[in-house]
């Protein structure tokens, strides 16, 4: 027998994304003209900041830069979550974080599937937010049991899909040919498909519940329904997109725009309206539309220490009491002011971050000799032999980007033990617990500092 040789599971994601990225461009016209557009603005933006350009080329992130992009899906049973799970960990994706979305009026909850090490990550980022549907949150108990059976009834993954997955777990990966075929088989999962497996009847009850059971339940898989690139600014995004015939929403959902960017900033516009064939009774199909997938771009920032978060929601939730956006978005320059007064008291440079523990870094030695003995990072910094650079935010904001913080939370300690009940039906229906992301950051920034003391000890001796 011939030894198979296996691709490393981050060729099979970039493949995949890549192969991902060529299906939504047809089925989404308007994503391939922002494509165009972030592109623009990134080399733009790259020729304009000579520092930033520098530090993407030294870190090798210009690569990284054009793959990457986050999908998002939704799927309907725990079946379903679990067999994900396995389809991800092929192409090295795992899951990080739990969001409950129910506090956002959303009957999901969700994590993201990602890569985790710093390699993996620098080659291609690639992520999808996976949100299971959570039926026990729809009132109407013959309707849940309706959705329920439906779903039941549907096989989202095709049996070459299922068996390549099974080769990946039995054999450690895949080779060349398998990876390949792997990527064609699952693509069937994620592109959209017009048929919807229910009558117009059933599926107008289904939105009556929420727009997003019928969007789950009613076809035949969970097409992908967002690709987002990310760009390095997002105000140049967001003001280039009228004039290509894209209509974004009023604000930038997030923090404000920043010297040093933080977390995840975002803006989406309107899905497309897509003709869709029920099925009918007598046989013969009835035609409808679907509003559900939309377009959306996102710049990255720092990943911020759980005192940077706790400072990071307050001071959102400050400018978001003094301002609400209005829905014709006519009030959005005084939201947009009201953001950036709140967040004076958040530092906005590097050495302030990092004094005040507010945000990850990653340390380096720039090998400058003699190091004093005894100091810290911080210090190591200011005196020229250490460099420190933020660490990306590679995670979400879904709820805070739902806008629900200082209003909707009520009760902290009973809001708290329910979301609690309800991450571990969600890691039970994976398969899996999800990882701790700020466990993830944390790691990344002390392995950074233990490389970092062991360099210049060794350059010491
Ligand atoms: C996912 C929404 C979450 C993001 O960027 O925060 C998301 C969904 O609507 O299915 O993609
Ligand atoms: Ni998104």
């Amino acid at each position: 027998t011939s030894t198979k040789i296996i691709v490393s599971s981050d060729t099979v994601r970039t493949i995949f994304s890549r192969a991902m990225s060529d299906i939504y461009r047809t089925e989404v016209p308007q994503y391939g003209t922002l494509m165009d557009l972030v592109h623009e603005v990134n080399a733009e933006t790259r020729r304009g900041d000579p520092v930033l350009d520098g530090r993407l080329v030294a870190n090798d992130e210009i690569e990284r830069l054009d793959l990457e992009r986050h999908g998002a899906i939704r799927v309907g049973t725990p079946a379903e979550l679990a067999t994900m799970r396995r389809l991800f960990a092929v192409m090295g994706m795992v899951p990080v974080a739990y969001y409950d979305l129910s506090v956002a009026g959303v009957p999901v909850h969700s994590t993201a599937f990602r890569p985790v090490g710093t390699e993996a990550l620098r080659r291609n980022p690639f992520r999808v937010f996976t949100s299971l549907l959570r039926l026990d949150l729809i009132a109407d108990e013959a309707l849940r049991r309706e959705a329920a059976d439906i779903l039941a009834r549907r096989a989202i993954f095709t049996p070459g899909c299922l068996d390549l997955i099974a080769v990946a777990e039995r054999d450690g990966g895949l080779d060349e040919g398998e990876a390949k075929a792997f990527v064609r088989e699952a693509l069937e999962t994620f592109r959209w498909h017009g048929d919807a497996t229910v009558t117009a009847e059933v599926y107008a009850r289904l939105r009556k519940a929420h727009p997003l059971v019928a969007d789950i339940v009613c076809f035949k898989g969970p097409h992908i329904n967002h690709l987002t690139p990310r760009t390095l600014d997002i105000d140049a995004v967001q003001a280039g997109m009228p004039e290509k015939g894209i209509t974004p929403k009023a604000v930038i959902e997030g923090p404000p725009r920043r010297l040093v960017p933080i977390l995840l900033r975002q803006t989406s516009f309107r899905a497309l309206q897509e003709p869709i064939a029920f099925t009918s009774p007598t046989g013969a199909s009835e035609d409808g539309t679907h509003t559900a997938r939309f377009g959306e771009i996102e710049q990255r920032g720092a990943a911020l220490t759980p005192k940077g978060r706790a400072l990071y929601d307050r001071l959102l939730a400050e400018a978001r009491d003094r301002v609400q956006v209005k829905s014709d978005g006519s009030n959005a320059a005084d939201y947009v002011a009201a953001l950036a007064e709140a967040f004076r008291a958040f530092p906005d440079d590097e050495d302030g971050l990092r004094a005040e523990g507010l945000a990850y870094f990653r340390f380096s030695p720039t090998g400058r000799p003699d190091a004093p003995k005894g100091a810290d990072m911080n210090e190591l910094v200011l005196s020229g032999h250490v460099k420190a650079e933020p660490i990306t935010y590679e995670d979400f904001l879904p709820v805070s980007a739902a806008g629900i913080f200082s209003s909707n939370l009520g009760d902290e300690g009973q809001e708290n033990h329910a979301e609690r009940a309800a991450r571990a039906v969600f890691e039970r229906d994976l398969g899996a617990a999800v990882l701790d992301e700020d466990a993830l950051y944390a790691a990344a920034e002390r392995a950074s500092v233990e490389a970092t003391r062991a360099a210049l000890s060794a350059h010491a001796v």
